[in-house]
């Protein structure tokens, strides 16, 4: 288990100064008046109207009426946590950044994971993308990077940036579907979108419905640039890795996950760090030469492609470890605040069309959302550098500056605030040479859209391929207009021929059997250059293991939480030993019962029910084992919700463990023999079948109707 950090960490005790505890504390108004009657409104006589004197009642009701704001355009729903970045090799070669070359640092960050269509009260198991943005707190100002789980982005310019989110949420005239990007608005728009090819892989792929916000990879995307002492510049693509592995939920259990605990991921998240087993990550990097920056097929430039692996590898320079749960929900995940802008000397942007249209956005959409360009004033954002400029006034001004000199130059404030030369620590745009003419358009070089889509699926396994099938067909299976479902099919015929047939036969179309021509939507008929339509190139490799998550598993069972069907007579014994064993490698059981309270086990000692058949489900366990107990097997077969149970993760393709004489009640069940499956009551064997976390080739054979 990671231990807490008992120094205090320059932003914690910043946060320290803002927080407040009730307890013992009189309650008063919000002019610090003590308060004498918080449960009655002041009245003319007892059942007289109300006064409009009441300042109590009308100071509540006032605060209340303005208590919420505007959800966030896009990553509306979001969970975060404080942790620390420690650097473990120094990056001094490449950049002048203070946290990214001094190995003593601890720099202390926020992070924030979040889907990205539905509001803030939709589910968590949605398909979708996750958000995995960290605001890193250096020495030198805040630092974020604002990525997500996939390493590659729908469009390859900021201006679709509004097209591609009207169109993924829910569509405007009836507002559905939530948090869903199975309908007609996304995929008439991904359709007519070619550029999007590789990406739309990647969401229909298990990636878009990870099993953990602690069990995903984090990529910045874009390419960026770092900046030495000498002012030499290289590229650099950033990448975090998990330490419990890459892992995901099947999409069956993933929509019935939304209906049983729609917080799944935020309560996982929250109790992973309450239990002091913090979350962490590996923060790599793949370095380019700034001379290399043409030595790929594809363009470093274009957000629809990744660098394989196999080409540049991936350096691990340091580790994040979420170590802190926000105070406050409102006060810190939901009013921070992210911009791909915030940079400290050393890092520098690309010029990515996507990510310079970034770069004013997150702003930009602050002024409405927090109200007013004093958004970095508040705590969570708040730099640990005091804050000297002449930026004035604006709502909710926090802080009062001294002086009366608001410009510069000035001779009356002695020329305050100073300006840095760059060995000061002053920051410089990198003097990138430009000479180019000025155009609304795109470069060659970006219309290359299926290489990397057909990298990706080759990478796949044959039970993650088929997985990506099946979400193409299910998601198009949704949309009604049937010459949308026909485009899509038309496009991934240019991925891979037995995909598109695949999902041509599931949706009932013709089955293609060429590689259909693909034009991008954007172009009219009649006008505009038509170069602007796909160029087919080959992959850049073959395959990369770093795409496929079988290739990426960790073999760790800390944090699984492990169900256990117990009864009045289960086996005590089998029970202690799989707690034991479970907990010495960090895992969790959860005994689940017939009914809540104390069971009498074989042997007459106690056991306690965690939770019960009727309060939890299948779904929200990695594993399941039934030990023995004669009479505890019997009471099982007589409830219906646990033959259920067991199915499911039967289904699901999960660990399944029994002892020999639980055998009567497995019989009843779909599981038979087999991969993740050890009905001799082998405890090891169970555990280590957990490690591996799910059997999907068991689906390959034969679907079970849980
Ligand atoms: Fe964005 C939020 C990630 C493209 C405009 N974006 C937002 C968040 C993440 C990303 C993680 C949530 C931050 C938080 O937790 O508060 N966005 C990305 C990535 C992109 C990307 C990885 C492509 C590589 N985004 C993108 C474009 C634009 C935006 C092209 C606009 C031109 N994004 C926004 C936004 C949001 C946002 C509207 C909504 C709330 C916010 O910024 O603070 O400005």
């Amino acid at each position: 288990m990671a231990k807490r950090s008992s120094k205090k960490d320059l932003k914690t005790a910043d946060l320290q100064s803002y927080t407040t505890d009730a307890a013992n504390q009189f309650m008063t108004t919000d002019q610090g008046l003590k308060m004498n009657d918080d449960h009655n409104s002041l009245k003319a006589g007892d059942r007289g109207g109300t006064l409009l004197e009441d300042i109590i009642l009308r100071e509540k009701i006032t605060h209340f009426d303005h208590e919420r704001i505007p959800e966030r355009i896009v990553h509306a729903r979001g969970s975060g946590a404080h942790g620390v970045f420690r650097l473990t090799k120094s990056l001094k070669q490449y950049t002048k950044a203070a946290f990214l070359t001094d190995t003593t640092q601890e720099t202390p960050v926020f992070v924030r994971f979040s889907t990205v269509a539905g509001s803030r009260g939709s589910t968590d198991l949605a398909r979708d993308v996750r958000g995995f943005a960290v605001k890193f707190y250096t020495t030198e100002g805040n630092y974020d990077l604002v990525g997500n789980n996939i390493p590659v982005f729908f469009i390859q310019d900021a201006m679709k940036f509004p097209d591609l989110v009207h169109a993924v949420k829910p569509e405007p005239d009836n507002e559905i579907p939530q948090a869903a990007s199975a309908h007609d608005t996304f995929w008439d728009f991904i359709s007519l979108m070619p550029e999007s090819t590789h990406m739309i892989l990647w969401v229909m792929s298990d990636r878009a419905i990870p099993r953990s916000l602690r069990m995903m990879e984090g990529f910045g995307v874009h390419t960026f640039r770092l900046i030495n002492e000498k002012g030499a510049a290289c590229f650099v693509k950033f990448h975090w890795k998990p330490v419990l592995g890459v892992h995901s939920v099947a999409w069956d259990e993933a929509q019935k996950i939304s209906g049983k605990d729609s917080d799944f991921h935020r309560r996982d998240l929250w109790e992973a760090i309450e239990e002091g087993r913090f979350p962490e990550w590996d923060l790599g990097v793949q370095i380019i030469p700034e001379k290399e920056e043409h030595r790929f097929e594809f363009d470093l430039l274009d957000p629809t492609k990744l660098v394989p692996e196999e080409l540049v590898p991936v350096q691990i320079i340091g580790r994040m470890t979420l170590n802190r749960n926000p105070d406050n929900f409102f006060a810190e995940t939901e009013q921070v605040m992210f911009s791909p802008a915030h940079l400290v000397p050393g890092i520098d942007f690309s010029n990515d069309p996507l990510l310079q249209g970034r770069l004013f956005s997150y702003t930009d959409t602050q002024l409405s959302r927090l109200g007013g360009p004093n958004f970095h004033q508040i705590p969570v954002n708040r730099s640990v550098n005091t804050i000297y400029n002449n930026q004035r006034d604006g709502h909710m001004q926090m802080q009062i500056n001294k002086g009366k000199a608001a410009y510069s130059p000035n001779s009356i404030g002695g020329g305050c605030p100073f300006l840095s030369r760059e060995a000061e620590g002053g920051f410089t745009s990198y003097a990138e040479r430009i000479d180019a003419r000025k155009i609304r358009g795109r470069s060659k070089s970006f219309l290359d859209h299926f290489s990397q889509a057909i990298l990706f699926y080759n990478s796949q396994s044959a039970p993650e391929q088929q997985h990506i099938k099946d979400a193409f067909s299910f998601e198009l299976s949704r949309v009604t207009i049937p010459e949308i479902r026909q485009r899509m099919v038309n496009t991934l015929t240019n991925v891979n021929r037995e995909l598109a047939q695949y999902v041509a036969s599931r949706l009932g179309l013709p089955v293609p059997k060429k590689v259909m021509p693909v034009t991008n939507g954007a172009i009219p008929a009649d006008g505009l250059p038509k170069d602007y339509n796909p160029v087919k190139k080959n992959p850049p490799v073959k395959k990369s293991a770093a795409l496929s998550m079988a290739q990426v598993k960790s073999g760790t069972i800390a944090t699984r939480c492990i169900a256990v069907l117990a009864a009045d007579g289960t086996d005590a014994a089998m029970v202690m030993e799989l707690k034991k064993k479970a907990g010495a490698k960090g895992a969790k059981i959860k005994v689940i019962a017939p009914r809540l309270g104390a069971l009498k086990a074989s042997d007459h000692s106690i056991i306690n029910a965690d939770e019960t058949l009727f309060n939890t489900a299948s779904v929200l366990f990695d594993a399941v084992y039934i030990p023995g107990g004669a009479k505890a097997i019997e009471a099982l077969l007589a409830e219906p919700d646990a033959i259920h149970f067991v199915n499911e993760q039967f289904r699901h393709c999960k660990a399944i463990g029994a002892a020999p004489d639980a055998a009567p009640f497995i019989q009843n069940t779909f599981v038979k023999e087999g991969a993740g499956i050890s009905l001799n009551g082998n405890v090891d064997r169970f555990l280590k079948d957990l490690g591996l976390h799910r059997f999907w080739e068991r689906e390959m054979e034969r679907k079970v109707p849980a």
